[in-house]
């Protein structure tokens, strides 16, 4: 029987100049399975540690001490274990670890080996990594994509972080996309026309400097349009407002583009968008992760009527997806593989979320390299959505180049009708 031989890991680059662990899983029978590991800006507090080196070199960005734990400890105790057990390798990596949050080997070493195991054992199979995964019963996702970046992904002023565009009535993917990419292009016309930057920010989108959000929503309304689109019908507008970015804690007050809002009045903002911009069609973080009252307070007031994510309060952690569950906080999860570190424990969120009613969006993070596993990740766990940036930037571009590759090994059988927010079959 096959089993793992080797397991080795380097320092490679994301696309932020950051250094990031790229793991080799390499079979009895010489199959290789490589994957490399992605890295947010805006980090939930309880994300599993992502290890990095301190100290002078690379401004203490460096994971050599990630890459050694691999080439080592990791490495040793993977040997002779069969590739295809993918819940036996995690769960002995996360024991060799015997941290809560996988601080002593990092979550980026144990990530990039549970990855690149999946990948082997997809490799040795002669699958593509969605059908090891997936089996037959794959579905491409709803896409969203950043065009808009403000927060920690951008220095211009706007503080929510990012301005998504979505196809809410498409044939396929590749329908769908391509009228994304329509709008992208005018939406770049139209800050050029109106004197701003078009410079991009860290996820693709243009980062030009706004007033403030409004104004931004107002230029994704008008892009639509000028593409030949109607908001709303074909093309809706989410957001990602990562509030605990703009929360303070002393206060319990969010600071926003030069007001001070108190929790109710934030929501009472959040209500008049919704009311300005019907096509608005989904909130991700609309309160702090320390302000888990107010954000449950907010989903029940507005949770029948716009898709609610939580992003930073859960980060993709079963316990704590079941605590929000518990209190309603949310109705979608957002779903990052390097938030929780391995592949089992991310599909035992996914599996949970949906036991419950919640939908799953699947999610890249700002720091990415032209790995393109979550793609695959997401057909193969027919999470309804995924958001990956804006169809611009190779590493974020990968992710859809190979939805479209998956779309047409699929044939005319993919295709996900459109998803709205709460309908009853949504995941
Ligand atoms: C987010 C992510 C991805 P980051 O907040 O949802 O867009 O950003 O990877 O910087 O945490
Ligand atoms: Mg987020």
């Amino acid at each position: 029987m096959v089993y793992i031989d080797s397991v080795k890991a380097r320092e490679v680059f994301d696309s932020r100049g950051n250094p990031t662990v790229e793991v080799d899983v390499i079979l009895s029978d010489g199959t290789l399975g490589r994957a490399a590991v992605p890295s947010g800006a805006s980090t939930g507090e309880l994300e599993a540690v992502e290890l990095r080196d301190g100290g002078e070199r690379l401004a203490g960005k460096g994971v050599l001490k990630a890459v050694n734990n691999v080439n080592t400890e990791i490495n040793q105790a993977l040997h002779g274990l069969d590739p295809m057990n993918q819940g036996h390798v995690d769960a002995t990596m996360i024991r060799l670890d015997g941290t809560p949050n996988k601080g002593r080997l990092g979550a980026n070493a144990i990530l990039g080996v549970s990855m690149a195991t999946a990948r082997a054992a997809a490799n040795y199979q002669h699958v593509p990594l969605y059908r090891y995964l997936g089996g037959t019963d794959l579905e491409l996702p709803q896409t969203f994509h950043n065009v808009i970046n403000g927060g920690e992904h951008a220095n211009n002023d706007i503080d929510f972080q990012e301005f998504m565009i979505t196809p809410v009535k498409r044939q396929n993917f590749r329908e769908g996309f391509e009228k994304i990419v329509d709008t992208y292009h005018t939406l770049k016309q139209l800050l050029d026309k109106e004197g701003h930057s078009t410079a991009l920010g860290d996820e693709g989108g243009f980062a030009p400097n706004l007033k403030n959000s409004e104004e931004a929503f107002q230029l994704l309304r008008k892009a639509i349009i000028a593409a030949g689109y109607q908001p709303g019908e074909e093309i809706a507008i989410a957001f990602d407002a990562a509030a605990s970015y703009f929360y303070d804690k002393d206060s319990g007050k969010y600071n926003l583009e030069g007001h001070s809002y108190t929790p109710d009045e934030l929501g009472d903002y959040y209500g008049q968008l919704l009311d300005r911009y019907p096509e608005i069609i989904s909130i991700e973080d609309p309160y702090s992760e320390d302000d888990w009252t107010n954000f449950e307070k907010f989903t029940k007031r507005y949770g029948k009527r716009v898709q609610i994510v939580a992003d930073d309060p859960v980060c993709t952690n079963p316990e704590l997806v079941r605590k929000a569950i518990k209190g309603g906080l949310g109705n979608a999860i957002l779903i990052k593989l390097n938030q929780i570190g391995t592949v089992t424990e991310t599909l035992e969120t996914i599996r949970l979320a949906r036991k419950n009613g919640y939908t799953t969006m699947m999610s890249h993070r700002s720091g990415e390299t032209a790995d393109t596993f979550v793609a695959d990740f997401t057909v193969a766990t027919n999470a309804a959505e995924l958001k990956a940036g804006a169809p611009a930037r190779s590493e974020r571009v990968a992710k859809y180049n190979q939805l479209l590759r998956i779309e047409e090994e699929l044939g005319a059988d993919s295709s996900r009708l459109a998803y709205f927010p709460n309908d009853v079959d949504l995941d």
